[in-house]
């Protein structure tokens, strides 16, 4: 009986466990322009990045790193179509960026945020 027992508590911790593990992978950004990890011919002048359902503005941020820092960036807003949309305000040069973003999506209270890499081969 106590065995019995034990392995019941095993198997709760094992499933709550698991829980935990898939809440942290799941990401409400489904594509971007750039797309996540592309190789670009021509240098992006804004980024827009695609949910699952609508960002609040006023509760996100986009941080873009390229390979002379951290670059300016204007006027988040969305389109209304589950987007963020913001300019890029310097001239963006070959190499590889960087895209830091977080966002709280309609109708869920929590905070999430994600990186993703893109590459500017020409311009
Ligand atoms: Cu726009």
């Amino acid at each position: 009986m106590i065995k019995f027992e034990y392995k019941f508590v095993f198997v709760l911790l094992c499933s709550q466990l698991i829980g935990c593990v898939t809440n942290g992978a799941y990401s409400p950004l489904l594509r971007a322009e750039p797309e996540i990890g592309s190789e670009l011919n021509r240098a992006p002048r804004t980024l827009r990045l695609y949910f699952d359902s609508l960002p609040n503005v006023s509760q996100s941020s986009l941080r873009l790193v390229g390979p002379n820092g951290e670059h300016q960036l204007r006027g988040l807003h969305t389109m209304a179509d589950n987007d963020l949309m913001i300019e890029i305000m310097e001239p963006v040069t070959i190499g590889e960026y960087q895209l830091e973003w977080v966002t709280v999506v309609e109708n869920d209270p929590s905070t999430y945020s994600g990186v993703f890499n893109f590459t500017v081969l020409n311009r």
